[in-house]
């Protein structure tokens, strides 16, 4: 074992990668300290002591959607009690009212509503853009995009060019869950595959805009199929240059129907962060979504290889739905306190990280 700890520092202090073997062996390790090092190691070569967080608002415009994720504690179907869609006003009172309180981005995603058009979409950004033009949008994901597609028979590159001019700044990276196939037939068998998703992507950076990739951990999966997700990731951004930051996501369990899935602990959730740090050379932010992961465990994910700690938020709904215990939002104040006591120096960022 030291001797590929040891291996792996060479790597990382010559600005080399780790295989899939590698990552592999460092899943199956006991000795969390010693991964965490070199991921820390891996980080202040890249970051420094740098945190950034950015002050921004969720908003799930729907909870409709004609998936049914095994995962998904938060989607519904049209018969469903508490099922719901904004109202285009609503959207942009929660945006301005977010602008107000010093929000630079709106995070939005939804669910595929079964019957509202495309064009909802291009007014409800176009309507947040005249209101408050300062603000980032940043929503949908690859899976909203090519649904999108199909609605208007258009291609990708022609809905995401109409998104763009309409005022979509940049995507999160949701909907990436596990990208090889077997894991996606057992808990998401309707969402479109995984190579599917990496295409949308490329396509979605070729026309400039920048994207987040996510890998939805701790439920069916080997330690194998998160490398695979690791690895196709590393080699798209090869292509592309695109992903701005890589947000593993602790799976919740309750209210979800994924057999025999207990959710994620402490160690696995900060291996986890700290392997992607070491495998992915080539993103430069890997991101501590709190509201998964719980305050604590974030907070310690910092010394872990984390260089990115997620956001105000203000309103969730998809990891709380499924149980999880974290507030819902978190000061500017707050966020600050949770990086300056772990040693590091918050600076906050906007969505394309330039420095605030
Ligand atoms: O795609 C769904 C995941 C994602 C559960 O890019 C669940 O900045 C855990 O992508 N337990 C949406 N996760 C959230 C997301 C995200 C969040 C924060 C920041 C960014 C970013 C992106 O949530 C979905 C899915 O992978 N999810 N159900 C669950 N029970
Ligand atoms: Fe629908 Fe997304 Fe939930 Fe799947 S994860 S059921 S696509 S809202």
């Amino acid at each position: 074992m030291t001797r590929l700890f040891e291996n792996i520092r060479a790597k990382i202090e010559a600005g080399a990668r780790i295989s899939d073997a590698e990552a592999l062996e460092l899943f199956r390790c006991d000795d969390l300290l010693a991964v965490g090092e070199l991921a820390a190691l891996a980080n202040r070569r890249k970051n420094g002591d740098k945190v950034y967080f950015n002050v921004n608002r969720h908003i799930n415009y729907t909870n409709l959607c004609v998936n049914r994720c095994t995962f998904c504690a938060f989607s519904k179907g049209v018969e469903d009690e508490g099922c719901y869609t904004l109202a285009l006003n609503d959207i942009l009172e929660k945006c301005s009212e977010a602008a107000a309180a010093g929000a630079t981005e709106i995070h939005m995603v939804g669910g595929l509503h079964p019957e509202l058009p495309f064009d909802f979409y291009l007014e409800m950004l176009a309507a947040i853009r005249a209101d408050n033009p300062q603000l980032h949008v940043k929503a949908f994901t690859a899976v909203e995009i090519d649904y999108f597609a199909g609605l208007t028979g258009q291609s990708v590159e022609q809905v995401i060019a109409e998104l763009k001019e309409a005022g979509l700044g940049s995507m999160p990276g949701g909907g990436a869950e596990i990208l090889g196939e077997r894991v996606r037939q057992r808990i998401c068998p309707e969402k479109i595959s995984g190579e599917r998703w990496l295409e949308v992507t490329e396509a979605v950076h070729r026309q400039g805009l920048k994207t987040n990739a996510t890998m939805l951990f701790g439920h069916v999966e080997a330690y194998e199929d998160r490398v695979d997700h690791l690895h196709r990731l590393r080699a798209l951004q090869d292509k592309t240059g695109g992903f701005q930051a890589f947000i593993p996501l602790a799976f919740q369990p309750d209210n979800t129907r994924v057999p025999g899935a207990k959710g994620v602990g402490g160690v696995d959730a900060l291996k986890t962060l700290a392997i992607s740090r070491i495998y992915l050379d080539n993103f430069r932010h890997v991101k501590a979504y709190w509201v998964m992961l719980g305050l604590k465990i974030a907070q310690v994910a910092l010394c872990f290889g984390v260089n990115d700690l997620d956001g105000t938020v203000v309103e969730e709904k998809i990891g709380h739905d499924a149980g999880a215990a974290s507030p819902q939002a978190l000061s500017k104040e707050q966020l600050c306190t949770l990086i300056r006591k772990a040693g590091r120096v918050p600076v906050e960022r906007d969505t394309l990280y330039n420095e605030l």
